[in-house]
């Protein structure tokens, strides 16, 4: 799938190679004509707040400040909104937008609603407007709703992440009714997916303000539209500098069968704590995505607080975790497998050595990146380890009957524990993801965004 050809330097290619030049100048200019294109607006920043009771992360980006739950695996933006269709603007349903948002469908999901949507409407009206299907992605469930406008606002940057005056600007998004709020955070009015879909928040506002296709997540604190550094202290607060350019990157994987996912390509996990390393023996081909169907993968997703793995690569890896704990841990010290603490299935009692900078001396979680990631990716101590009374557990479960934050079946579906505390840029123009790993180990924070100090 991911095999590209090499460039070929001959007369044809180079022939070829110029009408695809040409082509994309003529597009440029063509674009350039409508001006709502041609100007690059200001990058954007919003603040982001963890709810503490369901582990959820809201971002405050709407007109009105109530917050939406940040969904990075969903395709729409929805909130509540008056459910008489007099009350707030719709969209044609036989225009090409409704034809997009149609495509944005939940394949699988629950109706919260069963129709009464339609209740509102005239009998026999003739109207035409565009309904879509916004998804709580908690609970799995979904209602019928109008697509219209919704009013957000929030502050610019100009580069340095210094906060410029606040915007106003509208989104397509749809309506929903207040039942699909269950298990949301107390005051959300809705979710802000962030999928590589064509209505995300992302997207809309790429389109709409022609900044670049890039956005940055730095979880629990803060994210960023448009393709702007990211300064960040380093040790010494007084000094900043810009992680975007001083991260490790992976190329993002598009899985046909939900090409909205935030998808990366492991090929392995393996766990080392001291001298021991213990590489997890998954089934042959377990994390990959198999194109035809859609299953598998590793993605990402914020609504789910921790990481979970399909039970054969949990099982697999759960393995590894317990050998490197045995092999590696010092010898003579008291270090034992014990009873797990709901949620958690993997929980350890004895000494952890404590480490100067940044917590817990424990193994390293290292997931295998292929396709020419620039760096693996590894977890350690607070970006895993959960503290319960009498035990550290390990913050990563098996996939349990609960609902799936992420359309399809992936093998392994990364989640908030491990997502924060990290800054993550999507680069989606070069299709590609940028992960700093702990930012606390390198005595950095999303909270020293300059931004902070106001
Ligand atoms: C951004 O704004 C800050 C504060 O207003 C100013 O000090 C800085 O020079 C500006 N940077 C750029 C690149 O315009
Ligand atoms: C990731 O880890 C594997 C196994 O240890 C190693 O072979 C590979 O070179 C590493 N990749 C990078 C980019 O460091
Ligand atoms: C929505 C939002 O975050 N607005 C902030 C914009 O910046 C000012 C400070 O310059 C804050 O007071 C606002 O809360």
């Amino acid at each position: 799938m991911s095999a590209q050809a090499k460039p070929i330097h001959n007369a044809r290619t180079n022939d070829l190679f110029h009408r695809v030049i040409l082509s994309s100048l003529v597009l440029l200019l063509s674009c350039s004509c409508t001006a709502a294109t041609s100007d690059r607006q200001p990058p954007m920043i919003s603040k982001i707040a963890k709810d503490p009771v369901t582990s959820l992360y809201t971002i405050s980006i709407k007109a009105d400040q109530s917050p939406l739950v940040v969904d990075l695996a969903g395709s729409l933006v929805w909130s509540t909104c008056p459910p008489s269709a007099a009350a707030h603007s719709t969209v044609q349903c036989d225009s090409a937008t409704c034809a997009m948002a149609k495509q944005q469908c939940p394949p699988r999901c629950r109706y919260v609603d069963g129709g009464r949507f339609w209740e509102n409407r005239q009998p026999g009206s003739t109207e035409c407007a565009c309904n879509v299907h916004p998804l709580n992605p908690v609970t799995g469930e979904c209602s019928t709703g109008d697509l219209t406008s919704l009013a957000m606002s929030t502050n610019t940057t100009n580069g340095t992440m210094e906060l410029r005056p606040e915007e106003s600007f509208e989104v397509l998004g749809a309506c929903a009714p207040s039942r699909l709020l269950t298990s949301l955070p107390v005051g959300a009015t809705g979710v802000a997916g962030l999928s590589r879909g064509p209505l995300s928040l992302p997207s809309q506002l790429t389109a709409q303000r022609g900044f670049g296709n890039k956005f940055a997540l730095c979880l629990p604190d803060f994210a960023t539209f448009g393709d702007t550094p990211v300064y960040l202290s380093v040790p010494d607060p007084r000094i900043y500098i810009d992680y975007t350019t001083a991260i490790p990157y992976t190329p993002l994987v598009t899985n046909p069968a939900n090409t909205g996912g935030h998808y990366i390509p492991v090929n392995g996990i393996s766990v080392s704590w001291h001298a021991a390393n213990a590489v997890a023996a998954l089934p042959r081909g377990a994390l990959d995505i198999d194109v035809r169907t859609g299953r598998g993968g590793v993605v990402l997703s914020t609504t789910t607080p921790y990481t979970i793995m399909r039970p054969d690569v949990f099982r697999a890896f759960a393995m590894a975790f317990d050998d490197a704990i045995m092999r590696g841990k010092i010898p003579m010290t008291p270090m034992r497998r014990v009873h797990a603490t709901e949620p958690f299935e993997l929980c350890y009692d004895g000494a952890f050595p404590m480490l100067k900078r940044s917590g817990y001396d424990m193994p390293y979680i290292k997931l295998e990146l292929g396709n020419g990631a620039t760096r693996n990716w590894t977890l350690f101590n607070s970006n895993y380890m959960v503290q319960v009374e009498g035990a550290m557990c390990v913050g990563i479960l098996p996939m349990g009957p609960r609902g799936m934050p992420v359309a399809g079946e992936p093998a392994v579906v990364i989640g908030g524990k491990q997502l924060e505390d990290n800054l993550l840029v999507f680069d989606l123009e070069k299709q590609r993801l940028g992960f700093s790993m702990l930012l606390r180990y390198q005595l950095s924070s999303c909270r020293s965004g300059n931004f902070f100090r106001n």
